[in-house]
């Protein structure tokens, strides 16, 4: 049985078809339907977002899909950028540039009051309309400097006290183990087994 992934992140593809393998679909990425029109995530919540992600992509290619909305919530910041992770520099901005923002945001700054969680809803949508959802959150600390190759997105920067690395540095899969994308598809897991055998 088919599961679209409904995003055109490519580190989301790479972590949720490692984190997906395991359960017997064949899972493909939106590159195979290239007519599907850009979503505009414009909710309050990334529950919203995922939601409507999964739902428009199940909708338009009769599969099931699955949808990821996810991003950084910095205490000192007040929770920003939350929802608006992708787009924290500005529309058509890279990662880089949202890391440097990050970073000049949180210049001299301590340590204890760096703290941050990457957070994770993870949305399952039926082409008939049936939707399931889970949240998996990862706690982490801003580092005051990139660290690391690996991951995507703000991972050089997101320290992990109890690896004393950055996601960046972290074995891929010890990065889906602790993630808050792991984490949340661990929740979705028997769901995702019982629809393969609907
Ligand atoms: P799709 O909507 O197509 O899935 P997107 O990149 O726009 O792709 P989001 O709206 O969910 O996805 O934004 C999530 C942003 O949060 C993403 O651009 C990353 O910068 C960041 N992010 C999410 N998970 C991350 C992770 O595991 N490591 C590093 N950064 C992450």
């Amino acid at each position: 049985m088919k599961l679209v992934l409904a995003t055109r992140n490519q580190g989301k593809v790479r972590e949720l078809s490692q984190l997906l393998s395991p359960l017997g679909y064949e899972v493909v990425s939106l590159d195979q339907y290239p007519g599907v029109p850009e979503i505009i995530e414009d909710g309050a919540t990334f529950k919203d977002n995922a939601v409507k992600k999964a739902t428009a992509v199940a909708r338009y290619t009769g599969q099931l899909a699955l949808a990821d909305d996810s991003g950084l919530e910095v205490d000192y910041l007040g929770g920003a950028p939350g929802v608006h992770s992708a787009r924290f520099a500005g529309e058509g901005h890279d990662d880089r540039a949202n890391n440097e923002k990050l970073l000049r945001l949180l210049a001299g700054v301590p340590p204890e009051k760096r703290t941050a969680r990457f957070r994770c809803v993870v949305a399952v949508a039926t082409p008939e309309g049936r939707v399931f959802t889970a949240e998996g959150t990862c706690e982490g600390v801003i580092a005051d400097k990139p660290r690391g190759e690996g991951g995507f997105g703000y991972d050089p920067l997101f320290y992990v006290p109890s690896c004393g690395k950055t996601f960046a540095e972290l074995d891929p899969a010890v990065k889906n183990r602790i993630s808050h994308r792991g984490r949340a598809l661990a929740l979705m897991r028997e769901i995702l087994a019982g629809l393969r055998h609907e």
